[in-house]
């Protein structure tokens, strides 16, 4: 693959709604998108970083650099060693972690070579089905009345799964209020590493909650306390920041510090890995979902296109664009059935078109790069 030049830019997107975790609140979002022009096609890219260091240790501007740095330059000067996504593992290889930063590349790559071969990025990936079933992430809400009227509009609006994001002060009459006005609907928590092992009895309690799993509930790089709190606890336990990669899954799988996976194609260095952990989830019987970034509609396709494949089993936390944007940069906008689902685009590439104009009126920052 030839690739004419990769435009960097960020851009500044205030979300429709902030967005409270046990980490802090979100207002708005900075965002890096990557675009790789290549032969007359263009292909997109979202690094899912945040601004902070708070959910992982890249951030927008950690991001930035490495790419303009090391990241870029290796793909413009990669010549036949890259042949389409599965290369830039390699590719990137001497450079360690900015698993996000890489992700961003690795993924426009992937979508330019769905394009290349005429396939839906969902095929490229081996996906296979039509449809992904769909839940909500529900930040922390100031108060209780509030956020009984939000699950009310998200299970209106039919998502199979509401997820509540918890930390102490915030969890057991949180469940306890949802569990008995709805005792039947699936229901799961994320901790965000907000807990530690004096609150194992405290955590232990909530398995009379009925919940789906407990995602992340202690340290954010821990397998051995987690794999001590699954053998106590009945509920599962999902782990999102604690898997890098194949490996962190094949781990935490085996020590049983898990018995669901979470999923995000950022935190793992893109598809490539995103399909490994896939993979090995599978063979070894443990279902998992794509989880969510507060992403703009391009990681959104993506994420759509990654959890058509066939082991993401269980809802996911895509949604659909407005419970974000108040106009997103992709159209259509990212829309979902009140049956819960989104379909999953079977035209050549990532399946949505990307708002060019709108993309320049938000742009901040920007550099481009040329082999
Ligand atoms: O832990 O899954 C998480 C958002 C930002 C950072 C971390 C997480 C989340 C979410 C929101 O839960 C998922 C979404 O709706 O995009
Ligand atoms: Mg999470």
């Amino acid at each position: 693959i030839t690739i004419d030049a990769i435009h960097l830019r960020e851009i500044n997107l205030p979300l429709a709604h902030p967005f409270e975790t046990s980490f802090g609140v979100t207002d708005a979002r900075r965002i890096l998108l990557v675009e790789i022009e290549s032969e007359g096609l263009t292909a997109w890219g979202e690094c899912v970083a945040g601004e902070h260091p708070y959910f992982s240790d890249e951030t927008v501007d950690t991001a930035w650099g490495v790419m303009t740095g090391e990241l870029v330059p290796s793909l413009l000067n990669a010549g036949e060693k890259l042949r389409g996504g599965g290369n830039c593992p390699h590719i990137f290889g001497q450079v360690r972690g900015h698993r996000m930063a890489k992700a961003a590349l690795e993924n426009a790559v992937w979508d330019l070579e769905s394009q290349r071969q005429g396939v839906s990025l969902s095929s490229l990936l081996g996906g296979v089905r039509e449809m992904i079933p769909c839940g909500v992430s529900i930040g922390i809400q100031s108060s209780l009345p509030k956020l009984m009227e939000k699950i009310e509009t998200e299970l209106a609006a039919g998502y199979q799964r509401i997820k509540l994001k918890c930390k102490p002060g915030n969890d057991t009459k949180m469940f306890e209020a949802v569990r008995n006005r709805w005792p039947d609907i699936t229901l799961s928590c994320d901790a965000n590493s907000a807990y530690r092992m004096k609150d194992f009895d405290h955590l232990i309690e909530w398995d009379a909650f009925n919940l789906l799993m407990i995602e992340q509930p202690m340290w954010y790089d821990d397998f051995y306390f987690h794999s001590m709190l699954q053998k106590r606890l009945e509920t599962s336990i999902c782990l999102d920041e604690s898997i890098r990669n194949r490996r962190d899954a094949l781990a935490a799988i085996d020590m049983e510090s898990c018995r669901i996976i979470n999923i995000k194609n950022g935190r793992v260095g893109g598809f490539s890995e995103a399909i490994a952990v896939h993979n090995v989830a599978a063979e070894r019987g443990v279902p998992v979902w794509c989880g969510g970034m507060l992403e703009t509609g391009i990681g959104r396709a993506h994420n759509i296109a990654l959890s058509s494949l066939p082991n993401f089993t269980l809802p996911g936390d895509v949604s659909a664009s407005k419970r974000y944007w108040s106009e997103d940069i992709i159209e259509p906008e990212v829309t979902v059935s009140s049956a819960g689902e989104i379909v999953v685009p079977q035209v050549p590439g990532m399946g949505f078109e990307v708002r060019r104009e709108r993309i320049e009126k938000l742009t901040v920052r920007r550099e481009t790069m040329k082999a």
